[in-house]
């Protein structure tokens, strides 16, 4: 990948296996098959009723298991919603991340344990926490730097410019990730700004920018690691667009047939993420087709266990929400809390 010409150009596949060994290799399948699964089930349970709204990665599973190969245990992520499941690939119980999406407590994770801040649904507005974690992280004399993912919709908000332009002007070190599945919801990129690419954006902070096929892996993997090397020897922050379709509704409270061209899904689908990597291991002789099969199996039958150790748990009261919110809660607080309370004894 080289920097300084600014691109790669869009669909460019990784040539070789970018010098991973055939573990390595097999490690990112298994992370993208258990991101898969994490997803299809938990779209199944929110049909079923046992989890709340869902917001999809199908088909993000390149860009976010490529992106977090290439960093170090202690670099810190940033996620979006859409990036919720990303502490799994850093050893966060299954159990957290569907608690998550209950809205129970037990979902609440400490950002310290995998260095995974929390998710923010706040389009954005976790640019400047990441820009500002990195920066803070190069005062303090330690070399952890900072990957944030947000999505294309993100780069029209105030926080992307407020983060970006902080970002190149101390020169932090962190990468910029931009999710651009093509949509905010049902509003397209040609919406979001009248450039070529989105990368573009980035020359205006003075921010080196990549643009990768963001269902390819190994592609995705390549530019952050060489984005991040850059971080960490002092050269300051890249923009990596990762450039991708996507193929699923935004969460399951949308209705995608609204805006989305099925002919075109239909056609991104036969070239989605997850079976194009398992086509290209097959190629290399790494990974046969019924080993895939397994692995697949193997990580949807780690995420259904995960689910029954959650189900088990007894239920929350509700005022657990007032209980968890703060750690010093305001009066009214507390009094919205009585009040709900004695409504449930009243019952
Ligand atoms: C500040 C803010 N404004 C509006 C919303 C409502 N909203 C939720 S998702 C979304 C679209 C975001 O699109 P994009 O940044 O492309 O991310 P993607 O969902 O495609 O990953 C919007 C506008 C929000 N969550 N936060
Ligand atoms: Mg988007």
């Amino acid at each position: 990948v080289s920097i300084s010409s600014d691109r790669i150009p869009e669909g460019e596949r990784a040539s070789a296996l970018d010098g991973l060994e055939p573990e390595e290799l097999l490690g990112l399948h298994r992370d993208m098959a258990l991101l898969r699964a994490f997803d299809e089930q938990a779209v199944a349970y929110q049909r079923q009723g046992r989890l709340g709204t869902y917001a999809l990665h199908w088909g993000h599973e390149a860009m976010q298991a490529g992106a977090l190969a290439a960093l170090e245990a202690a670099d810190w992520v940033f996620p979006s919603y859409r990036e919720s499941a990303v502490g799994l690939l850093r050893g966060m119980p299954i159990e957290t991340v569907l608690s998550w999406w209950r809205g129970e407590p037990a979902g609440a994770w400490d950002p310290y344990e995998q260095s995974v801040a929390n998710v923010c649904v706040p389009i954005g507005t976790h640019v400047p926490h990441a820009v500002g974690y990195a920066w803070g992280a190069r005062m303090n004399g330690d070399d952890s730097c900072a990957l944030a993912f947000f999505g294309d919709g993100a780069t029209s908000e105030g926080a992307f410019h407020e983060g970006l332009t902080f970002a190149g002007v101390v020169r932090a070190p962190v990468v910029l990730l931009c999710n651009n599945n093509g949509w905010a919801i049902s509003t397209p990129v040609s919406s979001q700004t009248a450039a070529e690419s989105l990368s573009d954006k980035a020359a205006g902070y003075g921010i080196p920018a990549v643009r990768v096929d963001g269902g390819d892996v190994l592609a995705v993997y390549r530019a952050t690691r060489t984005a991040i090397e850059r971080a960490r020897a002092g050269a300051g922050p890249t923009f990596v667009e990762a450039v991708t379709y996507r193929m699923a509704p935004h969460a399951t409270a949308d209705e995608p047939s609204l805006y989305l061209d099925p002919e075109r899904v239909a056609a991104e689908r036969e070239h989605e993420c997850l079976v194009r990597y398992e086509r290209a291991l097959q190629e290399h002789g790494l990974l046969s087709a019924g080993e895939a099969e397994q692995v697949r199996q193997s990580r949807k039958d780690e995420v259904r266990a995960a689910m029954a150790v959650v189900e088990q748990r007894s239920p929350q009261p509700p005022t657990v929400m007032f209980d968890v919110a703060f750690g010093d809660p305001p009066p009214g607080v507390l009094s919205d809390r009585d009040e709900l309370e004695r409504e449930g004894e009243a019952r």
